[in-house]
């Protein structure tokens, strides 16, 4: 319609254009048809390539990308029976009996969660995972369960990626049917970093499983039973899912002169979430702190103590815990999480193609076909240098992690942030202050999202140039984080062993903590009336009904929502671009092909990229299915 314009228009038919033509000729932009979802992606599109995507940071404009080989399959061929055929067939606790009553060891694949989430901060995007989705659930049936939602990855899809988690969810789920499907839950913090009202978590389990969920790895980040049991409780009553019940591991059992988590202090907690209805026990060993001899030891005590089924996780951030996957093998573990080397070990988690070699022959093997996890391994590796914004720069293991007992997640993005600002060689001295701040807090578990409190609290410090005697002297002068005063409120819960009493009157300043559970003082949220009143704000410009997912990611990120809300208006659905364009704009000459709609795909090319008017203003000028047409796009530079 635009080139249309242009054709019928008297200047151009009297050879009369000038640069300004079509700028001065606003009538040429009046289309028959309305602006439409093709404009709102030539918008976004447009925004990249003037102003660049404002989550990407240092671009190298000379970086080669190379097309991602994905492996092949038998598309044609139903898929083969999983675990997820086993639930559906014998229901949670049939199913921890059979996990049980395995001899060769099990596999849980985290490279959709994770393992991005801990190397690439959280950004892998749900188009790269959907291109392997079917072939890896139909290569692959011995697997499990993949982890793919959870953790940071609500929070970052809605923030970052402008993807809706639970459509993320919903086509995993009808990708890969046959596998469980397993998420991470910070217990009454849900997948934020806050406490919520126990009747939103309940309805967030709910949705989560309908949704597609089929286990439920459920953690706290103090390892309080008062905050675990309700979400077991959730998952065992809302559900026919898997509750899998976590003790957070920190410290080191082995270790004669450290008493609070003590190998007696695990096995009680592991006998309270069996007690609580845990179907499988999982040991989260979210710093890798976990070493080979010491999971020897703890499984074996667990394996005599409780009769749920072990799942083991670990971050390689030392580099040996592949050794202690071997140890734990020994000791009896069922399931063991890894990923697939292409976006495996440091702060992620044990290579899984290394993982399966290194048991292979041995008298619990799990066969899984080498050729085909390397083609996928491949794959995730070619697909990784997309993001090599997202890279912490990372280069090797550390034994340091004994030391500061940073989460994996935690510790690339600290390094991360370091490196970003220069301050690489200060590093060292980030993470002992890390260290002095658990010992000031009582030495506590620290995960998300305790974990970033003690980080808060170490960055507070060092910009400060604060000591521990400093605080213990005359902290009641400071203002701390909000986070750190939220902790010691009580927010997230009771440590073990309680507050240290002294730093927590300091930082609270005369405030009163409560010590009952923080969701107690939270107002349950009144779906039906509250349900209404949110599809009467947001409805207008969806195109499509709101649904209570959509409610749901509100009530736990009410701003992140209507922000991300506000973008879904103005750009639409920007999923199905190629993460290429979505990170880093179009080149000239480039032609992509986008899928607006189920089936219904576009190409867009970009002809012309203009100067900036004295207005700031640029001209681009896109194909769309072979018809011109242009945005103005505000260079912010
Ligand atoms: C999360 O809570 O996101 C974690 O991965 C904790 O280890
Ligand atoms: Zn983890």
């Amino acid at each position: 319609a635009f080139l249309d314009n242009i054709l019928k228009h008297p200047s151009f038919r009297e050879g009369k254009v000038t640069v300004n033509f079509i700028k001065n000729e606003p009538k040429l932009f009046e289309f028959t048809e309305p602006r439409n979802r093709a404009n709102k992606l030539l918008e976004f599109l447009g925004e990249n390539i003037v102003n660049g995507n404002p989550d990407v940071k240092n671009v190298d404009p000379n970086r080669v990308f190379s097309k991602p080989h994905v492996p092949s399959y038998p598309s044609r061929e139903p898929y083969p029976k999983g675990t997820k055929d086993l639930l559906t067939e014998l229901g949670p606790e049939g199913l921890s009996n059979w996990l049980k009553s395995e001899t060769k060891v099990h596999f849980t694949d985290t490279t959709m969660r994770d393992a991005h989430q801990s190397l690439l901060a959280t950004r892998m995007r749900t188009a790269d995972m959907l291109k392997v989705a079917e072939g890896y659930a139909k290569n692959h049936p011995e697997i499990f369960s993949l982890e793919v939602w959870g953790g940071a990855t609500f929070d970052v899809c809605l923030r970052f990626l402008q993807e809706n988690p639970w459509e993320r969810l919903e086509l995993l789920r009808e990708a890969m049917p046959n596998i469980l499907l397993q998420m991470l839950i910070r217990g009454s913090n849900g997948v934020g970093y806050t406490a919520y009202p126990d009747n939103v978590i309940a309805k967030f389990v709910e949705q989560s499983w309908e949704s597609g969920i089929d286990l439920f790895r459920i953690f706290d980040s103090l390892n309080w039973m008062k905050s675990l049991a309700p979400c077991i409780d959730h998952v065992r009553k809302r559900t026919n899912g898997i509750a899998e019940g976590s003790i957070c591991y920190t410290g080191d059992i082995l270790d004669p002169s450290k008493t609070k988590y003590d190998l007696k202090y695990y096995l009680q907690l592991a006998k309270d979430l069996e007690n609580a209805g845990a179907h499988i026990l999982a040991i989260k060993d979210m710093a890798g702190l976990l070493k080979p001899y010491a999971a020897y030891e703890l499984i074996s005590a667990l394996k005599s103590e409780i009769n749920i089924p072990i799942h083991l996780h670990t971050h390689d951030t030392s580099s040996i815990q592949p050794a202690t996957y071997l140890k734990a093998v020994e000791a009896g573990v069922d399931v063991v999480d890894v990923a697939l080397g292409g976006l495996s070990g440091l702060t992620s988690q044990p290579n899984f193609n290394s993982v399966v070699e290194m048991l292979r022959y041995h008298e619990r093997e799990n066969i899984l076909d080498h050729n085909k996890l390397a083609e996928y391994s491949n794959y995730w590796e070619t697909v990784r240098n997309y993001y090599y914004p997202f890279e912490s720069g990372l280069r090797s293991g550390s034994g340091d992690v004994y030391k500061h007992e940073i989460p994996g997640g935690q510790y690339s993005n600290l390094k991360g942030q370091a490196i970003a600002l220069g301050l690489e060689n200060k590093f060292p001295e980030i993470t002992k202050m890390y260290a002095e701040v658990n010992e000031m807090f009582g030495d506590i578990i620290k995960v998300t999202p305790s974990s970033k409190v003690v980080g808060d609290m170490a960055q507070f410090m060092i910009s400060n140039g604060y000591t521990v005697e400093d605080i213990m002297e005359r902290g009641e002068n400071f203002s701390y984080p909000s986070s750190v005063v939220s902790f010691f409120r009580g927010d997230l819960g009771q440590p073990v062993g309680g507050f240290p009493e002294k730093l927590q009157k300091i930082i609270l300043k005369g405030e009163k903590p409560y010590t009952d559970r923080p969701n107690a003082h939270l107002e349950p949220v009144d779906f039906d009336k509250e349900f209404e009143a949110f599809k009467n704000k947001f409805s207008s410009g969806m195109g499509r009904e709101l649904r209570m997912t959509d409610f749901l990611s509100y009530l736990l990120y009410p701003k992140v929502f209507t922000e991300a809300h506000e973008k879904h208006l103005k750009y639409g659905n920007v999923m199905n671009i190629p993460t290429k364009n979505f990170f880093y704009g179009m080149d000239v000459g480039e032609e992509i092909m986008v899928e607006l709609d189920r089936g219904k795909n576009i190409l867009i090319s970009l002809m012309l990229k203009g100067e900036p008017d004295e207005d700031g203003n640029v001209n681009i000028f896109f194909k769309v299915n072979g018809q011109l047409r242009n945005v103005f796009i505000k260079d912010k530079s």
